[in-house]
């Protein structure tokens, strides 16, 4: 019996992390763009620790796993969601298919008529775009229940950084396994989760053990986990760059983190280094929630690796110009000064302080980022990158008369002429006297 029925004729445009941009019949699918938290004296913060705990939840054959849910007939059974296949002759493709269907070679992003010659006897269904959006909204109202930290990713997937909301749940694995049992219990499907120290292993993890599975990366485990693993695992990396690295027999990402950086970086250029650092499990990236990123950050690599104090110190007074203009367009202050100091050999190190009022004033992040630069000794090394970050953000409009003196406001006036020239002449338009070409 063929249950597929035309659905309306519309395109709509989704957007995946696995396959980028594919055409979607129906209505678009809804991830919750907005919920406002503010960071800073939360429950949350109070409970920072250093240990980074992101997890990556993603459902299992989602559309279809929906559909077997709602009709207990077609449990256990190839269930094939996606365009009509017309008796083989359909033009689309597959959204996805049950696990039992998979079995038959049966993936996502597959004609439908190819799906169709691999398994006539499969439960072909077309998309219901607005039954799957609700059980989205559902899926993110758990998630929510559980940190604020939320990085959508899809209809299905969403990174979450749980490191300062673990302990109310007893601890990053508890968590997990709750998401995963409210999941069941509320929504009657399963997911997947991965939950590592950083996002590229937490993505990875989440996918190893599926269907209903569950994949803890410890921290010191990360580079045993990461070395095995296929080339192909590494974000970003496309697939000119995977065969010219086939070439050089390097398959693996263990043989890539062997690898010397400055030979990456020829082949590469700047994502040499970043693909070095993937690989030796170096990846910062931060799991960037709905309502904003959680940090912003700006820093620069030397053409030549320097021991120049004049010229390190007006490469941070440029960065603290920028850091701090896009708070300003952003709308935030932060009240953490982090400084990133890479020096020869690429040893990264951080160094941060937190001030009392939060800001975005170039002329203080500056006078913080300067002062914890010239505490850093570089043990006689020659510095090869320095950056800038702030965290800890706070929406700009929240005033606090406690803080907020009159010269603030006069000093963030004079801020916002200064991005306004910018933004009409460019950046190089205005420049503080002490700021050098870098
Ligand atoms: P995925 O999470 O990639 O796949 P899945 O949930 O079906 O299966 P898995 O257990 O491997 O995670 O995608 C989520 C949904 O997005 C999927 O159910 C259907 C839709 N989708 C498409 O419509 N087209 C595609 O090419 C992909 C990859 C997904
Ligand atoms: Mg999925
Ligand atoms: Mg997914």
């Amino acid at each position: 019996m063929r249950r597929y029925r035309p659905y309306k004729n519309k395109i709509y445009i989704c957007i995946t992390p696995k396959r980028g941009v594919f055409k979607q019949k129906g209505p678009s699918f809804f991830v919750p763009a907005k919920r406002i938290y503010f960071y800073g004296d939360s429950a949350y913060n109070t409970h920072m620790s250093k240990e980074r705990y992101i997890a990556h939840v993603d459902m299992d054959a989602f559309f279809a796993a929906i559909e077997q849910r709602d009709d207990p007939g077609l449990r256990g059974k190839p269930v094939i969601v996606g365009a009509d296949p017309k008796g083989g002759k359909g033009r689309g493709v597959v959204s996805t298919c049950s696990y039992e269907a998979r079995k038959f070679g049966i993936h996502s992003a597959m004609p439908i008529s190819i799906a169709y010659r691999k398994c006539a006897h499969g439960i072909f269904l077309p998309v219901d775009a607005e039954k799957y959006s609700r059980v989205s909204h559902k899926m993110y109202d758990i998630l929510y229940d559980f940190t604020p930290e939320i990085e959508p990713i899809s209809i299905d997937e969403a990174f979450l950084d749980i490191s300062a909301s673990h302990h109310l749940f007893g601890g990053p694995q508890k968590l997990c396994q709750s998401i995963k049992s409210r999941i069941k219990d509320d929504i009657g499907l399963t997911a997947s989760i991965g939950l590592a120290p950083t996002k590229m292993a937490a993505k990875i993890a989440s996918d190893l053990k599926k269907p209903d599975g569950f994949v803890e990366v410890a921290e010191e485990n990360l580079l045993d986990f990461l070395r095995p693993l296929d080339i192909s695992k590494l974000w970003g990396l496309g697939a000119k760059s995977e065969r010219l690295l086939r070439g050089m027999n390097i398959n693996t990402v263990g043989d890539l983190a062997k690898m010397d950086i400055n030979e990456l970086e020829d082949l590469f250029g700047k994502n040499g280094a970043h693909f070095w650092n993937l690989a030796n499990g170096i990846d910062e990236r931060e799991v960037e929630t709905a309502c904003g990123a959680k940090s912003v950050s700006n820093e620069v690599t030397f053409d030549s690796d320097t021991s120049d104090k004049e010229k390190i110190e007006g490469a941070l007074m440029l960065l603290c110009e920028k850091v701090s203009s896009r708070l300003r367009q952003d709308g935030l202050k932060g009240k953490t000064i982090t400084l990133k100091i890479r020096l020869q050999g690429f040893y990264t190190f951080t160094r941060a302080v937190t001030v009392e009022v939060p800001n975005n004033f170039a002329d203080v992040l500056y006078k913080e980022a300067k002062r914890l630069y010239n505490r850093f000794d570089t043990k006689g090394k020659r510095v090869r990158l320095v950056g800038v970050r702030v965290s800890n953000l706070f929406p700009a409009s929240l005033q606090n008369s406690l803080f907020e003196k009159y010269t603030d406001k006069k000093i963030e006036n004079i801020h916002k002429a200064v991005d306004k020239i910018k933004e009409k002449f460019g950046d190089t338009s205005i420049h503080r006297a002490t700021q050098m070409e870098i």
